[in-house]
């Protein structure tokens, strides 16, 4: 008993190493695509800009740098690989850093933007911080001959030392590691799982799969490790970053930048209730969230910030000059502003970068590869499968309006977008009413006081014995994820060849992976009844609750993978 304790003594918190990892992940993609360094900055200064209005439209907010760098810090990479075996280490990998896979994304069947890749992403249960959405290549996409020349290629790289693999049954079998066996696994993650090598081979393989429409495989069969392909990090306000990005990027002008960045936040400014400033800044303690009223930003107040922030961002443009890319992508993925469900993303499109084709020594063969691209993210709350349909509903509505078709640039938050998006509603409140959303149930009385009869979750909002939070969505989508594979491929890879069952490919991932993938909603479930029944414990009510009600939150709350039943809740 007194070995076991001094062993875990011993051993990192897997939740620590994980923001080592990142933080390390972070400095090696800054060395490795300066782009990504300047996209940082401008997100700082765009941030910067969002939390100092939102201190003028509730009093008293401020946060500091220090908070804002947390608030933007890095939140999802991604990443391709080739073989089995190597998703399987992969996987063993992010369960030293308390990562596991949740969801099941199948991209072999998104219409005309399917790719030939499964996937699934790696979080913690509970309050992730980072996430790594991983795709696995499925070979069996691609005609006999093309395939075993993939797997061929594929069979004679080795991405996971055995260093690696030791330290990972080390992690797996003492159930953590040292601060010194867990430095090192982060360097063989920086040194050699995820970093950029630029080397590859078979470049008669690489151009017929380009050929072909499947550049994905190409990026994945011919190269020599895995390479993170993009690390996210999170915007306060998506309309924002992206007018300074394209700025940056040259793509519109002085007056254009101006417009934008005032509308974006004038419609910010809209949205941003006290419940979703929470939710962005969901790491700041609850006493820094005590308004009573909301203020009016005056226009000249927003007129000055847009200056200052063109200032901050036009350095970076100086710097960004010299740099070669290739423009922003055309539209916003997931829902308009003012829809807090779900995420929105954007980015700056796939650089192109030299790789060299060693095969031959003597004669090495050198072209351009565009697979690495520069991801925004906004995250909203998480919805339920009500929601989840909803959501769907209304992207497919607006798929098919004249802004979605067009070619080249949408318009963000155009009347067309804006009415196909009408059903869903903006507020907090509102979306969890009508079973939207998922929340957390917070006491704020001791007790209930007398009997009350009616114990339902908006009663007791209405009595004012608790409060909800929205959770925020933690995971993909899928329709989002396919439209930025496809605009960083220009390319779709539309296969007949793949049977395109998903429930299959999920038991194939699944037995690649050697366990089940997490059911993302059965969490979010599972954290909303659980708060339900702690507001009933804390305000003395468990008695008044219908037994059926009783045992059906009981049930969901007990939904949690059995594994990660010590999380938070
Ligand atoms: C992954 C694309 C999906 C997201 O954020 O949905 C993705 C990839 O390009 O490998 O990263
Ligand atoms: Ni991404």
């Amino acid at each position: 008993m007194i070995s076991t304790q001094n062993f875990l003594i011993d051993h990192l918190d897997k939740r620590e190493m994980q923001g080592a990892l990142f933080a390390e992940l972070s400095e090696m993609f800054s060395r490795e695509v300066p782009l990504y360094t300047h996209s940082l900055s401008v997100n700082r200064l765009s941030n910067r800009v969002v939390s100092d209005l939102l201190g003028v439209r509730f009093s008293g907010f401020s946060v500091s740098d220090d908070e804002i760098e947390y608030a933007s810090g890095e939140r999802h990479g991604a990443i391709r690989i080739g073989r089995p075996d190597e998703y399987r280490w992969v996987a063993r990998f992010f369960a030293c850093f308390d990562m596991h896979p949740h969801n099941f994304y199948d991209m072999t069947s998104i219409g005309a933007k399917s790719q030939p890749v499964i996937a699934t992403a790696f979080r913690s249960t509970f309050n992730p911080d980072h996430r790594v959405f991983s795709s696995l290549l499925m070979t069996d996409a691609f005609d006999l001959e093309t395939r075993n020349e993939i797997e061929e290629l594929l069979s004679k790289r080795s991405i996971v030392s055995e260093r690696a693999k030791e330290l990972i049954e080390r992690s797996e079998s003492q159930g953590g590691l040292g601060a010194d066996d867990a430095r090192e696994l982060i360097l063989e993650a920086t040194s050699r799982i995820f970093k950029w090598q630029g080397t590859a081979s078979n470049p008669d393989l690489y151009h017929r799969l380009c050929a072909q429409g499947y550049k994905i495989a190409a990026d994945i069969a011919c190269f020599h490790s895995h390479h993170l392909n993009h690390l996210t990090p999170n915007t306060l306000c998506m309309d924002l970053y992206t007018a300074c990005m394209r700025f940056v990027l040259d793509e519109i002008d002085e007056s254009v930048f101006t417009r934008s960045a005032n509308e974006a936040i004038a419609m910010m400014l809209k949205w941003m209730d006290v419940d979703s400033l929470r939710l962005h800044f969901k790491h700041l303690d609850e006493s820094r969230f005590g308004f009573e009223t909301m203020n009016a930003v005056d226009d000249d107040v927003i007129v000055t910030s847009v200056s200052s922030l063109k200032q901050g961002i036009e350095s970076v443009r100086e710097q960004v000059r010299h740099l070669e890319h290739n423009g922003f992508k055309d539209r916003t993925e997931g829902p308009p502003a003012g829809k807090l469900i779900l995420l929105r993303q954007d980015a700056y499109r796939a650089l192109r970068e030299p790789i060299e084709f060693t095969d031959d020594e003597s004669d090495v063969q050198v072209i351009h590869h565009t697979a690495r691209f520069g991801e925004i993210e906004q995250r909203y709350y998480a919805t339920t499968p009500a929601g989840r349909a909803l959501y769907d509903a209304c992207l497919d509505a607006y798929e098919s309006t004249s802004d979605a078709v067009c070619e080249g640039y949408a318009p963000v938050n155009s009347s067309l977008q804006m009415k196909a998006f009408d059903g869903i509603p903006g507020a907090l409140r509102e979306l969890a009413a009508k079973g939207l959303v998922y929340v957390r149930y917070i006491p704020i009385s001791s007790e209930g006081g007398r009997a009350i009869q009616d114990v339902s979750p908006e009663n007791l909002m209405e009595l004012g014995l608790i409060r909800v939070e929205g959770l925020r969505y933690e995971d993909f989508l899928p329709a989002s994820a396919a439209g930025i594979f496809a605009s960083n491929l220009d390319q779709y890879g539309i296969n007949a060849r793949m049977h395109n069952d998903s429930r299959a490919l999920q038991e194939y991932l699944e037995e690649t992976l050697g366990r089940a993938v997490i059911d993302s909603d059965r969490v979010y479930a599972a954290i909303q009844a659980g708060s339900l029944l702690d507001c009933y414990e804390q305000l003395g009510l468990m008695d008044m609750v219908e037994v059926d009600e009783l045992a059906k939150l009981r049930a969901t709350r007990k939904m949690l993978p059995i594994d990660d039943q010590a999380g938070r809740l």
